[in-house]
C-alpha cells in the first residue's frame, strides 16, 4: 500500500519574525502546519543544523555580505546570516510547533563545507542524507511538503523527492518564501516542469 508522509522543513525560530534569516510570514504557517500533522498518518521534520562558523555564512567570507553569490566547489552557493547554529534557540523549531507525532528528525547542513537547502541531498546533489532510502524501506511513496522557505529548502527537497520517484504535492498555503531576485517564481515553474503538485 502506498503510505504517505508529511514532511514538515525547517519550521525553525531563525527562519520566524525576529530570527536571524526570518522569513516573511514565516509564524504564519504554524496552525496551519499543525492541522495537517493531526491529519497525516505519518510525520518528518526537517532542522537546518549548521555547526557555528558554517561555510555558508557570509561571515566566513571576506568582503562579503549575506544574500551574495560565492562560487563553492560543488557549484554557486547564497551566503546567508549566520542562522540555525547547533544548539542555539534560532535552531530550535517554532515553540508552536506541534512535533510531538514526529517519527523521524532530519538534521542537514552539519557539514561545515557543504550546505544543505534539500531533505534528500546536500548541495551537490549527489550526498544522501538518508531520507530517500528512510522512506522507500518503510514504503512511504506519497509526500506531502510544507515550511520555510518556498524557494529553498521546500522547493530543492521537492524536486529531489520527485527525481526519486516519490509523489510530491507541495502545500503552498503551508509555505513561506524568501523570494530573492525573482527565486520563488522561478523555484515555482522548475516544480511545476518536474511534476510537483502544488496545491
Ligand atoms: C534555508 C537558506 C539557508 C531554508 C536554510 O530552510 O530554506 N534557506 N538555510
Ligand atoms: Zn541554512
Amino acid at each position: 500500500m502506498a503510505e504517505e508522509a508529511l514532511i514538515v522543513i525547517d519550521v525553525q525560530n531563525d527562519f520566524c519574525p525576529g530570527g536571524a534569516l526570518a522569513v516573511e510570514g514565516g509564524e504564519e504557517i504554524v496552525p496551519v502546519v499543525n492541522r495537517m500533522i493531526e491529519a497525516t498518518p505519518h510525520v518528518i521534520l526537517t532542522q537546518d543544523w549548521h555547526p557555528a562558523g558554517h561555510s555558508s555564512f557570509a561571515s566566513r567570507h571576506n568582503g562579503k555580505t549575506p544574500f551574495e553569490t560565492v562560487e563553492a566547489d560543488y557549484g554557486p552557493q547564497t551566503l546567508w546570516p549566520d542562522h540555525c547554529v547547533q544548539g542555539t534557540k534560532g535552531a530550535a523549531f517554532h515553540p508552536e510547533l506541534e512535533w510531538t507525532r514526529a517519527e523521524l528528525i532530519v538534521r542537514k547542513g552539519f557539514r561545515p563545507g557543504i550546505d544543505s537547502y534539500s531533505a534528500f541531498f546536500e548541495n551537490d546533489r549527489k550526498t544522501p542524507t538518508g531520507l530517500g532510502g528512510y522512506l522507500k524501506e518503510r514504503g512511504i511513496s506519497k509526500l506531502t511538503l510544507v515550511g520555510l522557505a518556498t524557494d529553498f529548502c521546500v522547493a530543492y527537497s521537492a524536486l529531489d523527492a520527485v527525481r526519486l520517484g516519490f509523489s510530491v504535492t507541495v502545500a503552498m498555503e503551508a509555505c513561506r518564501a524568501i523570494d530573492l531576485g525573482g527565486s520563488l517564481a522561478a523555484m515555482i515553474g522548475e516544480m511545476e516542469k518536474a511534476g510537483v503538485r502544488l496545491s
